[in-house]
């Protein structure tokens, strides 16, 4: 969920938003204070140095570990001396300036993306079981932000690690609200039950299991690594990219809806190099952006494109979704 930062109240709201999800991933007092740290200072950051900007809390699930993910993105005017930023004590606003230096301390995770002119993307990750020692073979990130006003999401994805490759699902519930969110957790159950790695019976079982729904957009997308392909199968209105060796190639999706309506579930394949990375996005987001914009973002933490992404391409009357992935092959 994404909060905006305009005023000092936005701080607490913030605050409050993440010790929701915090204590939903079942923290304890401590860790939970913890996360109400890392949230103030980045959320008091933002109103420093950038004036406004948002703060995205999510919850974290990914072969890393349980926990929860803050992020604050700006169109400030970036951090000219990332290194010097991060000494304690140091801050361009001249306050005391425990700012970053604290925040990398506290979280488990920490990523910064800045460019002068067009802002800042801090990520701060807290895990229950500490720093991302489990992770394998890939590392996801995401954001997920529902429709204005509600509390739950129509958009939601899920992941599955099985032994030959990662695979991830993407749907969007038709409309927005209860109605939608129960589309998207249950299509993320059977997901998640299935542990199937081929992309066309996935979507089918899919279809079936949302046939009592609204039904919605969907995708599915698995990196075999035996194969060196992205696999993916599209229905309606998910956009989807898989980049290797630094160049990107848009997936193709059908027509339809997931449940209702899918006359055409079929398999696109798309080799790839020495790397693979995959961004998969609701129509919460325009389409209309390119790698390109975020020179070297893919080298680093996958949730600040992410975060990039919604910053710059949120549509407001949506719910919304980004899961970029970055595979080692
Ligand atoms: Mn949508």
């Amino acid at each position: 969920m994404i909060v905006a930062v305009a005023d000092q109240s936005a701080i607490a709201q913030a605050r409050r938003m993440a010790t929701v999800v915090a204590r939903e991933v079942g923290f304890d007092e401590t860790a939970s204070g913890r996360v109400a740290i890392v949230t103030t200072e980045m959320a008091t950051n933002l109103l420093k140095h950038a004036q406004t900007g948002h703060v995205a809390i999510d919850r974290v699930m990914d072969p890393g570990g349980d926990g929860i993910q803050i992020m604050a993105f700006d169109k400030g005017p970036g951090i000219l001396d990332l290194a010097r930023a991060l000494e304690d004590g140091y801050s361009t606003a001249g306050s005391p300036g425990s700012g970053l230096g604290a925040i990398r301390r506290l979280a488990d995770d920490f990523a910064v993306y800045s460019r002068p002119d067009k802002g800042t993307i801090l990520l701060a990750r807290l895990r229950r079981g500490g720093a991302e020692a489990g992770l394998g073979l890939v590392q996801v990130g995401a954001v997920v932000d529902p429709y204005p006003g509600e509390t739950e999401s129509g958009d939601g994805w899920a992941m599955v690690e099985p032994d030959i490759g990662p695979m991830f699902m993407m749907i969007d519930g038709s409309g927005h609200g209860p109605a939608a969110a129960l589309v998207a957790r249950t299509a993320a159950t059977a997901f998640q039950s299935l542990r199937n790695s081929n992309c066309v019976e996935v979507t089918e079982a899919l279809h079936r299991t949302l046939g009592p729904t609204r039904g919605g957009a969907a995708a599915v997308a698995y990196i075999d690594r035996p194969n060196r392909l992205v696999r993916f199968v599209g229905v309606g209105n998910i956009a989807a990219a898989m980049v290797s060796d630094g160049q990107m190639r848009r997936m193709v999706s059908h027509n339809g809806i997931l449940g209702h309506a899918a006359p055409r579930i079929r398999e696109f394949t798309y080799p790839f190099g020495n790397d693979v990375g995959l961004i998969l996005h609701s129509d919460g987001l325009s389409s209309k952006w390119e790698l390109s914009d975020y020179p070297g973002i893919m080298a680093q933490h996958p949730s600040l494109l992410a975060g990039a992404l919604v910053r710059d391409h949120r549509r407001s009357r949506d719910d919304a979704s980004v899961v970029v992935a970055k595979a080692k092959v």
